[in-house]
């Protein structure tokens, strides 16, 4: 069964960009495909942008729509095999992935890095345990190391607001109080290294991401070079990837805030983010709330890419 977790799993990223613009031309046009389709989404963590925009993705589709928010009133269920579960948690994953599996046909699975194990992390066990116990398509709505539907959303909305060809396109580290995954950096580069841009990454030192993602991305460690030109300043904090401070924060330094006189030194560049954004540790005020920013419109865009792949994968199991 196909897995959407990867850019690569889309295919041709121009034709999924064709069909991500006639489904937010047209959204309703496909709204009998899903009919007595369920579409369930289970939340290992919180959300706002995802849980909304991909519920509304599988209504436009005409699907019913179950959230499972787990911490929220479901048994706490234990993960690793070979637990002697005699402590707080009443049920496993390995019978309640199919449980859930029977009251379905596609599954969206939240569940983010936990910072334990990076090998736990990295080898995407949550997901990948739903993938194989489900019996039911699987997509990642932000696992343990991507979150596609945050990057197909972003690429859809550089292609919106894009004023030539080839943009030059930073995605920064920011600064951030609290330990925050790789995975939406992971997807932007992704998808971006993928997609018809220049991408550059800038971040302090230490802050290196996994090569899986990064590929042959430019790597910029002076953020002020990396912003000059640019027409596209993406921002996002995450914490370290390296072996041996995996999951850790090396740095709340504020001078990689993302303010106006940085914003001067690009060619007067949008400014994103996937949101939720700490203002005044990411981004200043200033810059969030100036014309350049398409932070809504990038969220707006988040039901588009979600209907896009829910879509894709309702026409893989009708026919
Ligand atoms: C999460 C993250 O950085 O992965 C979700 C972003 C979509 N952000 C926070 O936990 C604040
Ligand atoms: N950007 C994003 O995925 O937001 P939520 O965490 O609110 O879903």
């Amino acid at each position: 069964m196909k897995v959407y977790k990867y850019a690569k799993d889309l295919g041709d990223l121009n034709t999924a960009l064709r069909e991500a613009f006639e489904v937010k031309a047209n959204p309703y046009k496909w709204d009998t495909l899903g009919k007595n389709k369920t579409l369930l989404m289970v939340f290992f963590n919180s959300s706002l942008r995802t849980r909304l925009s991909t519920q509304k993705a599988g209504m436009n589709l005409g699907m019913n729509t179950i959230v499972l928010d787990v911490n929220a009133g479901a048994w706490k269920l234990e993960t690793e095999r070979g637990v002697i579960m005699d402590g707080d948690k009443p049920e496993h994953l390995l019978e309640a992935i199919p449980v859930m599996g029977s009251y379905c046909d596609l599954i969206g699975v939240r569940s983010f890095a936990r910072f334990e194990s990076k090998e736990f992390d990295y080898n995407e066990v949550i997901l990948e345990q739903f993938i194989k116990y489900s019996g039911k398509p699987v997509f990642s709505m932000e696992s343990a190391t991507c979150h596609p539907l945050q990057a197909f959303a972003d690429l859809i909305t550089i292609e919106e607001y894009k004023e030539k060809e080839r943009p030059k396109v930073v995605l920064t580290w920011a600064p951030h109080p609290r330990v925050l995954p790789q995975a939406v950096p992971n997807s932007f580069c992704d998808f971006m290294n993928e997609a018809n841009v220049d991408f550059v990454i800038t971040h302090p030192k230490g802050y290196e991401l996994c090569p899986d993602f990064v590929r042959g991305a430019k790597i910029e460690y002076d953020q002020r070079k990396a912003f000059e030109g640019a027409d596209f300043i993406y921002a996002k904090n995450w914490s370290a990837y390296n072996d041996g401070v995996y999951g850790q924060i090396l740095s709340k330094d504020m001078n990689w805030t993302v303010d106006t006189e940085k914003m001067a030194l690009t060619n007067n560049a949008f400014f994103m983010h996937c949101l939720p954004v700490r203002r005044n540790m990411i981004v200043t005020d200033d810059v969030i709330e100036s014309e350049r920013s398409i932070v809504i419109p990038e969220a707006a865009n988040r039901v588009v890419s979600a209907q896009t792949v829910i879509k894709r994968m309702l026409n893989e199991i009708i026919y």
